[in-house]
């Protein structure tokens, strides 16, 4: 809306005129030259920024549905958290006085990135929902926004870090699911007697599986230091302990510099006489294993188990001798990020944190 403007001549003219009359004519400046703008934070800290002439103070109003909020500051500057994404209308008032105002509206949104392009790969190679002669007995896509009954925590710092003098605490706060993604997460941040945490989720005790093709769809963090794994132990764990329940690792990656953060390792860990284990590995030509989603597979029955990266045989294990019990019972998963250890050794001046690992889907075919 407009308001006339007076000049000051014209004003005079009026003040003398109303002088003359008998009531008083109460005389209203109004502000001049309303500009608003906002920005949203991709967390979602809206700032409202107002300027105009011939103003004292500034009023707010943002609407969240049927409900408002309002604000009111000298300089013009408004910041709110707002509640969720969206878009919200809001209007903003220039004053002279509580009630002598002129006001713009629009509307500010608080946009989630749902393209895959924000922190995570939008590329990268992917594999189907169906093979001949296997059906698809469980999966994960992690289309919603929290993890589904099928997976449980470990937390803490285990023993001796997990066995491996690993140097996270993992608590349930280092992990996610948005966007179709799960996204566990290691971090620099004291927490107890521990300089990182980070999140290991597994299916023990809730899912298990013996034989059949497995395809996970992830993206690997890197850098010194860190170290995904996307792995799966014997059901027998809690009773005959490891190595006697065997290990399935379908994807482990060592980060840091040069091929560690290029080069995914396939390995199995079993009991004979001790522990022994097979590992083979698969290095891509360039990049890293963030740069694009791959697919982390294996191939596990009663003869073998071969591992495959986006299709690519790279590892092969046959399991018919009698030393190779524990692979002819049922595995759960396990997902983590672990930070430092016997085999990555510690983060150094060159790992950045945070740093994610993105699992597109897990599933499983028999
Ligand atoms: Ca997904």
């Amino acid at each position: 809306m407009m308001y006339s403007l007076f000049s000051f001549s014209a004003l005079a003219a009026i003040i003398a005129l109303s002088s003359c009359e008998s009531d008083p004519v109460n005389q209203v400046t109004l502000p001049e030259n309303l500009q608003i703008s906002a920005l949203v934070s991709e967390t979602g800290l809206a700032e409202i920024t107002a300027q105009a002439d011939l103003t004292n103070f500034y009023t707010a109003t943002v609407w969240t549905g049927t409900d408002s909020i309002q604000f009111q500051e000298a300089s013009g500057n408004f910041s709110w958290q707002l509640p969720a994404p969206g878009t919200y209308a809001y209007r903003v008032r220039a004053h002279t006085t509580a009630t002598d105002f002129i006001e713009k509206s629009d509307s500010l949104t608080w946009f989630v990135d749902t393209s895959h392009s924000g922190s995570f790969p939008s590329t990268g190679y992917s594999t189907p929902t169906s093979y001949p002669g296997y059906t698809l007995v469980w999966s994960d896509e992690f289309s919603g926004n929290a993890l589904s009954a099928d997976w449980v925590y470990d937390i803490g710092t285990g023993n001796s870090g997990w066995g491996n003098n690993e140097l996270q605490y993992y608590t349930d706060q280092n992990v996610r699911v948005q966007q179709g993604v799960l996204e566990i997460t290691a971090k620099k941040e004291p927490f107890n007697t521990s300089q990182y945490t980070s999140t290991r989720i597994k299916t023990q005790g809730q899912k298990s599986w013996k034989y059949g093709r497995i395809d996970i769809r992830a993206a690997m963090p890197q850098g010194q230091g860190i170290w995904p794994a996307l792995w799966m132990l014997g059901d027998a764990f809690s009773s005959v302990g490891w190595p006697h329940c065997g290990e399935i690792d379908i994807m482990e990656m060592i980060g840091g510099q040069g091929n560690n953060d290029r080069t995914t390792h396939g390995t199995a860990h079993w009991f004979n006489n001790g522990h022994a284990s097979h590992t083979g590995s698969k290095t891509i030509p360039s990049g890293t294993l963030a740069d694009k989603f791959h697919v982390y597979s294996i191939i596990w029955n009663a003869q073998s188990i071969t591992w495959l990266l986006d299709d690519q045989v790279y590892n092969t294990l046959s399991i018919g001798d009698a030393q190779f019990s524990a692979f002819h019972e049922p595995f759960f998963f396990i997902f983590n990020v672990a930070v430092g250890g016997n085999w990555p050794g510690s983060p150094n001046s060159s790992t950045s944190f945070p740093q994610s690992m993105y699992v597109d889907y897990v599933r499983v075919f028999q």
